[in-house]
């Protein structure tokens, strides 16, 4: 396989949610200085890139993904001097940052916004998408995927303005080539400043239908995603970006693309054609989909899993690059979801990280799964902080008729906050978040789950996690290596093969929270890696994952890498 050399290829990202990172100065809300503190940790971790979740002006109705002004910190994180300063002290350390870029809307208190819902026409009149009612009403039928209709009136402009989030969300007109030139020029700021890259929030959501036709409906609402998603223009606005911004520099550049399908995802991070590096597909974390989507506290199905984990690996080879992630800001924890936050929590946090960091594509680690963080199981909705979670509820519960109890089982198996508490880094008070009170509970595990005791002890998730990204800089059979599915029928083993010219890996993993037979098992082969200390016998205990390298002697590595 024809592959070319990209840094980005071969780096691991850790995604930093800024506000539960670590707070500096007691305020109870995590900022830049606490990054600066901790980047000794990210270091030792080994982490190549950090992505930061968004750091700019905002009122924060949905914690920074409603931006008022892309050109300044946000007063609780710090100042733009603080920023320099991480930037420096990362990139002394080796480490590349990469920027949030929500460009799809901005917040209603965003300088454009509040000029465009003025009543006089003027320059920002056509930056966000207006349109008449209908017979009084709402333009079309849409549901916003935070509850309620997806358009809001405005009584300055006595028109309806379009926001595919929260009303203090409205979201930019794309087909406007004035508000694309205002980003581009926001992008080249930035990298001109020395940032590494972008992560691009719902950038596959930009273009829209002209027509605006009702939608399909799913609950209360139209559904708006056949008409939001890949839109007309999605990807020429994506090629122009390229051409005008992204190309100019040496960045890495991921889609966050809700809803992409395989042959979508091959033209937005194709190999040849210049849109982006590589996008984060979500089918391996929406496989269970309930009577209201993703409020449901069912487990998933193992071969779904690997049915989607393998479509993806093969559909993209040769293709386009993979984005490799178990959870982020928006999942539920890791090892809750997909292993076993009780008896076997390590295991499966272990073989977890083994499973996906084995795989083609770039690894993303999300802050706190390098712990074997668990979900916050909170027990009261005031617990909860997530404009999503809690319109949910309300919509849920008061209008569609659930019941409390049923509810509050969904939003602790899914709900987005469950991934957002505090980083737990110590034993002590608010497991050493803060010295305040936390913006959101810390969860009642740290004195057992918490860095500190996770750097002294050799067997932890923590120092596991660091031999996995020790491995990918060591071996660019991890990188680069072909991917090859195994033992497919398997209900409990996802095993997979990596070949690159010589070197092979076989990758075995049992999802199982019992012992499983596995043909693949060998006494002579050489393990690379294994989160049971002692060798498996003939069976895969709990959630055991193990890797066999085998490496012919001939075999001399190399990039075929003409043309790149
Ligand atoms: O997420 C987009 C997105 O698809 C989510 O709204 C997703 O549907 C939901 O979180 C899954 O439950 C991005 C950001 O990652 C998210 O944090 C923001 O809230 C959202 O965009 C709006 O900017
Ligand atoms: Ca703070």
């Amino acid at each position: 396989m024809n592959i070319c050399k990209n840094w980005w290829k071969e780096a691991v990202v850790y995604q930093i949610y800024v506000r539960s990172f670590k707070d500096s100065n007691g305020d109870g809300i995590g900022d830049l200085m606490g990054i600066v503190e901790k980047l000794d940790y990210l270091k030792y971790l080994g982490v190549d890139v950090l992505w930061l979740t968004p750091v700019y002006q905002s009122p924060n109705c949905d914690n920074g993904y409603d931006i008022s002004d892309y050109r300044s910190i946000m007063k609780e994180f710090g100042t733009m001097e603080d920023f320099d300063l991480l930037l420096e002290e990362s990139h002394k350390r080796g480490i590349k940052i990469i920027m949030d870029l929500v460009v799809n809307h901005t917040s209603d208190e965003h300088e454009w916004f509040v000029k465009s819902r003025s009543p006089e026409p003027n320059p920002y009149w056509n930056y966000y998408i207006w349109r008449d009612g209908r017979d009084g009403k709402a333009p079309n039928n849409w549901g916003s995927w935070f509850s309620g209709p997806a358009w809001t009136y405005d009584e300055n402009r006595k028109q309806y303005y379009l926001h595919i989030f929260a009303p203090k969300q409205p979201d930019l007109n794309w087909d406007n080539p004035q508000v694309r030139e205002e980003v581009y020029s926001m992008m080249r700021w930035w990298l001109d400043k020395g940032i590494d890259g972008f992560r691009m929030d719902v950038i596959d959501m930009i273009s829209k239908t002209e027509a605006f036709p009702d939608g399909e409906i799913h609950g209360l609402y139209g559904d708006l995603a056949p008409y939001c998603i890949h839109g007309p223009h999605a990807h020429d606005y994506l090629r122009e970006m390229n051409e005008k911004v992204l190309s100019c520099y040496d960045i890495m550049t991921v889609g966050e693309t809700p809803c992409v399908t395989l042959e979508e995802a091959r033209k937005y991070a194709g190999y040849d054609r210049h849109e982006l590096g590589m996008v984060f597909q979500f089918e391996h974390v929406e496989l269970v989909k309930g009577k209201y989507g993703k409020w449901s506290d069912e487990r998933f199905d193992v071969r779904k899993l690997k049915e989607v984990l393998d479509k993806w690996q093969t559909g993209m080879q040769g293709i386009a690059w993979n984005s490799l992630f178990w959870s982020n800001h928006d999942q539920p924890r890791a090892v809750s979801r997909f292993g076993d936050d009780g008896t076997y929590r390590v295991e499966s946090a272990k073989m977890l990280a083994t499973c996906l960091h084995m795989l083609q594509g770039t690894p993303y680690i999300y802050q706190g799964e390098e712990l074997g963080m668990t979900n916050a199981y909170f027990e009261n909705l005031s617990d909860y902080r997530d404009v999503e979670s809690l319109n949910a509820y309300h919509e849920l519960v008061e209008e569609l008729g659930e019941s409390h109890a049923d509810m509050m089982r969904y939003l602790k198996a899914i709900s987005r906050d469950n991934a957002r508490t505090p980083v737990q880094w110590n034993d002590g008070e608010n497991a050493g978040f803060t010295d305040g009170t936390p913006w959101i509970a810390v969860n009642r595990n740290y004195r057992t789950i918490n860095a500190e005791a996770q750097i002294r002890d050799e067997n932890s998730v923590l120092n596991y996690y660091k031999r996995l990204i020790a491995l990918r800089h060591e071996k660019p059979v991890i990188v680069y290596g072909d991917y090859h599915m195994l033992l497919k029928e398997d209900p409990d083993v996802f095993a997979y093969e990596r070949t690159l010219d010589g070197a092979k890996l076989t990758v075995i993993c049992n999802f199982a929270d019992h012992e499983v037979e596995c043909p693949l098992l060998s006494n002579d082969a050489e393990i690379l890696i294994s989160n049971y200390q002692d060798r498996a016998q003939n069976v895969l205990r709990p959630f055991e994952a193990v890797v066999y390298e085998t490496v012919s002697l001939s075999s001399c590595w190399h990039l075929r890498a003409a043309g790149c």
